[in-house]
């Protein structure tokens, strides 16, 4: 399987994020490259295809507020990374974000994603990974992996939060869109609910959106990925957004039936291609994480999926016990 990767994702090293009332080190670590590439083998770097197929996705604005909060942090004489502490909810309204600490708050849904000065360029180049793997598998292969670092299934549109800034998956799934393929799925079965990608793409029919993860009831990101979220109204995007939240404690048997499920669900849209958001946050040993996967679990689950028969495209996500995950997202790849 052809696997892509950029050494400038692993650029983005933020020191700390709140935790439990506290600071503790910052979980989504440049280290989970290191591991990944240890058990995964060679990767090729992926061509630069520019901010064009970002822009498909994420707003001019929030791009130009990516770039340029570094510099506005540290012209505004700030040590440590740029973390937004104030947020536009109540009572929101417009306003000038000539204040960096305004438009932090107003482009960020948390305050768990610094904006370091390297956060835009290992984003830019995730992305780019991202398209290589789409790319590679539109042009032929049954399968690709791109290492994606940082994650992106939380970004929205316009907007960063759980240690993502640009959406690789929505920027690949309408990257394949613009290349001629009608439907596209995404399955998404990081712990986290991933609600970048199903804000982006509510409200479409073209782009499916399936996702197993931690009940919001308990978990984060709480305000998203609830089982009667369904898809956009009364637009074309209505039934074409499936949730399937599941408890602490979930193994293998609940999950896989429970991607069986969403594959179902993907099969009635008969995709062209599916992409796979793929986090391995749901290993039982995961420090942030409350599912209880085996190693041993994983080739198991790809084989449902591959299995299906549709050109597939792998994204890394999460994944946060970094003395196995190597083994894991192996053991993943080496199931199809
Ligand atoms: C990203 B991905 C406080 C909890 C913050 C953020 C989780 C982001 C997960 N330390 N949690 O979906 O793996
Ligand atoms: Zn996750």
């Amino acid at each position: 399987m052809r696997r892509f990767f950029d050494p400038r994702q692993a650029l983005h090293a933020p020191a700390l994020e709140l935790h439990n009332g506290g600071f503790a080190p910052y979980a989504e670590t440049p280290a989970r490259v290191d591991a990944i590439l240890a058990a995964i083998g060679g990767t090729e770097p992926p061509p630069d295809r520019g901010t064009a197929p970002i822009l498909a996705v994420h707003a001019p604005d929030y791009v130009d507020f990516l770039r340029s909060a570094p510099a506005r942090w540290a012209a505004a004489g700030r040590s440590g990374d740029a973390i937004p502490y104030a947020f536009p909810v109540v009572g929101r309204r417009t306003v000038p974000l000539d204040r960096i600490d305004a438009a932090m708050g107003r482009y960020s849904f948390d305050a768990t994603t610094p904006i370091t000065a390297e956060a835009w360029t290992s984003s830019y180049w995730s992305a780019q990974s991202a398209l290589a793997a789409t790319a590679a598998v539109l042009a032929g292969e049954r399968a690709a992996f791109a290492l994606c670092r940082p994650p992106g299934h939380h970004a929205g549109a316009d907007y960063c939060g759980g240690y993502c800034h640009l959406n690789a998956a929505a920027i690949a799934a309408q990257a394949a869109r613009d290349a001629g393929t009608a439907r596209v799925a995404i399955l998404d079965i990081d712990y986290h609910h991933g609600n970048g990608t199903q804000d982006i793409f509510r409200a479409r029919g073209d782009i499916f959106y399936a996702s197993l993860h931690a009940d919001p009831a308990t978990d984060y990101p709480f305000y998203w990925g609830h089982a009667d979220e369904t898809g956009g109204g009364e637009g074309a995007g209505a039934g074409a957004t499936l949730n399937l939240p599941l408890p602490h404690g979930t193994t293998l048997t609940a999950f896989r039936d429970a991607q069986a499920v969403a594959l179902d669900a993907i099969g009635r849209f008969a995709p062209g291609l599916l992409i796979v958001s793929f986090g391995a946050d749901t290993w039982r040993g995961d420090p942030i994480s409350h599912f209880a996967l085996e190693t041993t679990d994983y080739p198991v689950l790809a084989r449902d999926i591959a299995a299906r028969g549709w050109p597939t495209a792998i994204l890394m996500e999460g994944g946060y016990a970094v003395g196995a995950l190597g083994d894991n997202v192996a053991g993943f790849l080496g199931g199809f």
